[in-house]
């Protein structure tokens, strides 16, 4: 029935059994849809006003809430949010860029989104909570020389690029900071995961150690006490995997030097990015490293991280190839990294579910 009304590309966007008869065919159902394309389906809409789009992005806001199960505040923002245009415009983006929903929420009315008159300069108001944003983002750099040897390890979870940033770092040291840098492999969980370190650093004509007691280490950091830079790579860890993440933790802290640099995927689900940084909070990290941004449109998620964590970003990678794909984390930079994704966010998933009207 909602495909002969509004078209097959209608959407189902709730079904509610309102009771009735006893059987079936006389229970009432209500349903909650909207056309598909939402291209208006007769004259009289075909002159609707500009207000129109407005309603439409109201259906795609509707949709995503659905989608995310949200929690509606009938009173709340929300509410102040769906009476302005701008803000659900801006909302939406905000949301569909990764940005969570109750930081979205918060942007808006720190930029002034919800005051009142807010939609006649709406401009002026993106540039604010833009501002906002902007404020959230901190950032450092762990590599400016500061006349000590700096001695750096990354660690995360499993394949997020630790190894990789470490090769693109080495280049990015030697050639643009011309200094010297050494290299400790800590990893003895993966087979190949020295050799694949071992490969970088042949290429790169640096020295490379593999270290996996404490004693290994020590003798590693007296090797390579004359270079400026020590990086350190270290093996994936499950960050449920609290036994590991205290064997690692106990290995880093016996050498009093290293600090440490928490490397997460920016295509990583949020509560695993929260999860993930509880359990290496354990370690002396000074700074997060995002990698595999170039994977994603939904990099909102950078920003939900630095409101959750103390840690700066330091470094954000964008690719595979080593050693162009780095970059050193700017407030701009990063800024303009999320705003990429809340202006061209993911396509929201084509809906699927059947809804049976009269079930048996
Ligand atoms: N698209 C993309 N891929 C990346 C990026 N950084 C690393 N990779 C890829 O991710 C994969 C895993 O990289 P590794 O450097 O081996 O990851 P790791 O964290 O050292 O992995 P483990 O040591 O096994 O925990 C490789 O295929 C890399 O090329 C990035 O910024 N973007
Ligand atoms: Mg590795």
């Amino acid at each position: 029935m909602v495909k002969r009304d509004l078209g097959s590309d209608a959407l189902i966007l709730s079904t509610r059994k309102l009771g009735g008869g006893t059987s079936a065919a006389k229970t009432l159902f209500e349903v909650s849809a909207i056309s598909g394309d939402k291209k208006p389906r007769d004259s009289a809409r075909n002159e609707a006003p500009p207000w129109e789009s407005f309603e439409a992005v109201k259906a795609d806001l509707t949709s995503i809430k659905e989608m995310l199960s949200f929690p509606v505040d009938a009173g709340g923002p929300i509410r102040r949010i769906l009476e302005s245009p701008g803000a659900v415009d801006l909302y939406m983006k905000l949301v569909r860029g990764g940005i969570s929903e109750s930081n979205a929420r918060v942007f808006l009315k720190m930029g002034g989104a919800l005051d009142d008159g807010a939609q006649r300069d709406f401009d002026r108001v993106y540039e604010q909570v833009l501002a906002q944003i902007l404020k959230v983002i901190h950032v450092a750099d762990p590599f400016r020389p500061n006349g000590e040897q700096v001695v750096a390890a990354f660690v995360g979870p499993t394949g997020v690029g630790k190894t990789t940033t470490v090769a693109k770092l080495v280049a990015e040291i030697i050639l643009k900071q011309k200094r010297s840098v050494g290299l400790i492999s800590i990893d003895n969980y993966r087979i190949g995961a020295v050799d694949q370190l071992r490969t970088y650093a042949a290429i790169l004509g640096v020295p490379c150690f593999a270290a996996f007691t404490e004693a290994d280490l020590k003798v590693a950091f007296r090797r390579l006490c004359d270079r400026d830079v020590i990086l350190i790579d270290t093996a994936g860890q499950s960050h449920y995997d609290l036994a590991r993440m205290d064997e690692l933790a106990r290995l880093i802290r016996s050498q009093g030097s290293i600090k440490c640099h928490l490397l997460l995927s920016a295509t990583t689900r949020e509560s695993e990015l929260e999860a993930a940084t509880k359990s290496f909070n354990r370690l002396p990290c000074t700074s997060t490293i995002f990698t595999k941004t170039d994977e994603t449109r939904t990099r909102g998620i950078i920003i939900n991280q630095a409101l959750r964590s103390d840690l700066p970003i330091s470094y954000v990678t964008t690719g595979q190839k080593v050693p162009e794909d780095i970059v050193k984390a700017t407030k701009m930079g990063v800024l303009s990294l999320v705003l990429e994704s809340v202006h061209n966010p993911p396509a929201l998933p084509a809906r699927t579910e059947k809804v049976t009207l009269f079930p048996a």
